[in-house]
């Protein structure tokens, strides 16, 4: 490869959701002639990530490996139990090693491109070695206002979140308190600390990219770069879609090819969401009720290394083999990029994490939007305002929601002529982006234009 080429460091953080993105910004990078490095840890939390790891790394012989070390990290000093919150800490502690990590590449890094969840600790590092440092955030534009918004919510007397039922981010529509995750509502919780301080760094970045388009969430991207969320932000540059790539490739879903064009709801709750037992043999029976043909990924634990038990027990005997003419159901992962690109499938049952969302604009598929936690529920509105799908909110909250009802939503859901025609705008909006002197491609060229020393 050309060595007069700017050599780009990239820093993903842990999860599926975190990783994909950074994986895809990688392999774009490096086919724009820019030396990539991705810098990984070990062990990583799930197999998920360290297979995709290695198949992207087989894809990209060009793109160079780096181990990021990490130094002893006790996980009873902090108040949270989530693998993927402790993960975060554990690298944002090992951060006193970046500085060597990084001057060692050769040839010498030019920029850097970080995960938010390292952001304050990674930042005062890079501005220490004068090197550029961009963060991708992994989430919506609408979760980014509110990342940067939050430390405003700060009771600096009582050292606590203040929150009304409905507030305000100034250029935003109302957000009710109810989509904020609880955690984010508790300072002593490492997940809230870590993103207070993280949400506070976001000005000393030299710019945001986000995994969005802008007539996805134009109201939260004027928002942003007009300066009325906060004072200060650097240039918050869209770039989405990224495109699902080839090193991502699982194997193919034969049973998908015998079904009618449309005719299929695909249900999933991303890599690290797990249902009650409850409710997902609810969600069993709504998908029965629903009369659709269905291809369902059952997920009974938030990390993949434990989720060992068979479907019979989390589903009863005889569930898979009665519904076996409609219904595709497994347990682990299936390529989702197969799913969702294959002609058979029109609807989606997602949890709504970023990445999920933004394929589906891709594809054009309509969702039906199931947020549990996290960023889920902000994500979900954009999924409803953008006319990509509807959102039943009532179902946050942790209630227990009956197969009868589910039924009637995903059926609804799949036979919505209206909804049918706004995801295929949506998919032909999010193509725009991406081609030539579409917002994502000009949100790309900027970036190229920031990392050329
Ligand atoms: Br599960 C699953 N196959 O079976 P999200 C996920 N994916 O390809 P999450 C598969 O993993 P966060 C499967 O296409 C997406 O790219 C999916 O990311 C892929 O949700 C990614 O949708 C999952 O953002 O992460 O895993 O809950 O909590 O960070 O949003």
């Amino acid at each position: 490869s050309n060595t007069q080429s700017p050599h780009i460091a990239l820093f993903p953080s842990s999860g599926m959701g975190h990783l994909t993105p950074f994986l895809r910004l990688a392999a774009t990078l490096s086919k724009q002639n820019f030396q990539v490095t991705v810098i990984t840890f070990h062990p990583t939390v799930s197999f998920a990530e360290s297979k995709l790891l290695s198949s992207f790394f087989s894809a990209f012989p060009q793109i160079t490996s780096k181990e990021f070390h990490l130094l002893p990290f006790d996980p009873s000093t902090v108040n949270s139990k989530d693998p993927f919150f402790l993960k975060f800490e554990a690298i944002r502690c090992s951060a006193p090693l970046l500085s060597p990590l990084l001057t060692s590449l050769s040839p010498p890094v030019s920029a850097l491109i970080t995960d938010i969840t390292l952001a304050s600790s990674f930042l005062p590092i890079t501005s220490n070695l004068h090197l550029p440092n961009h963060i991708l955030f992994t989430s919506s534009a609408k979760m980014l206002a509110f990342c940067s918004y939050y430390p405003s919510l700060v009771d600096t007397n009582t050292n606590s979140i203040k929150i009304s039922e409905q507030f305000e981010i100034p250029g935003l529509s109302t957000i009710p308190k109810a989509w904020i995750p609880p955690l984010l509502l508790d300072l002593t919780n490492l997940f809230a600390t870590q993103f207070l301080e993280n949400g506070r760094k976001i000005i000393e970045s030299n710019g945001v990219l986000i995994n969005t388009f802008n007539s996805l969430e134009p109201e939260s991207l004027k928002a942003l770069n007009e300066g009325k969320v906060i004072k200060g932000l650097p240039p918050i540059i869209p770039i989405g879609p990224l495109v699902p790539c080839d090193f991502e490739k699982g194997s193919p879903l034969k049973w998908l090819d015998d079904q009618p064009e449309g005719s299929v709801v695909y249900v999933s709750f991303g890599s690290r969401t797990a249902m009650s037992r409850v409710q997902i043999r609810e969600l069993g029976v709504g998908l029965v009720k629903s009369g659709c043909r269905f291809v369902w990924v059952v997920k009974d634990s938030k990390v993949d290394k434990e989720d060992e038990e068979d479907l019979e027990v989390i589903l009863g005997k005889g569930y898979v083999e009665e519904v076996k003419n409609k219904g595709l159901v497994m347990k682990g992962w299936v390529d989702q990029e197969e799913v969702l690109s294959h002609q058979a499938v029109s609807g989606f049952v997602s949890h709504c994490g970023w990445n999920s969302v933004s394929e589906a604009a891709w594809h054009g598929v309509r969702m039906l939007a199931w947020p549990q936690h996290g960023d889920q529920m902000i994500n979900a509105d954009v999924v409803r305002k953008s006319g990509l799908g509807m959102w039943v909110e009532s179902w946050i909250g942790g209630n227990l929601v009956k197969g009868e009802e589910i039924g009637e939503k995903i059926k609804e859901l799949m036979e919505d002529e209206g909804l049918r025609l706004k995801t295929t705008h949506v998919r032909e909006e999010a193509r725009k982006a991406v081609g030539i002197g579409g917002s994502s491609e000009v949100g790309l060229l900027k970036l190229r234009k920031n990392l050329e020393p």
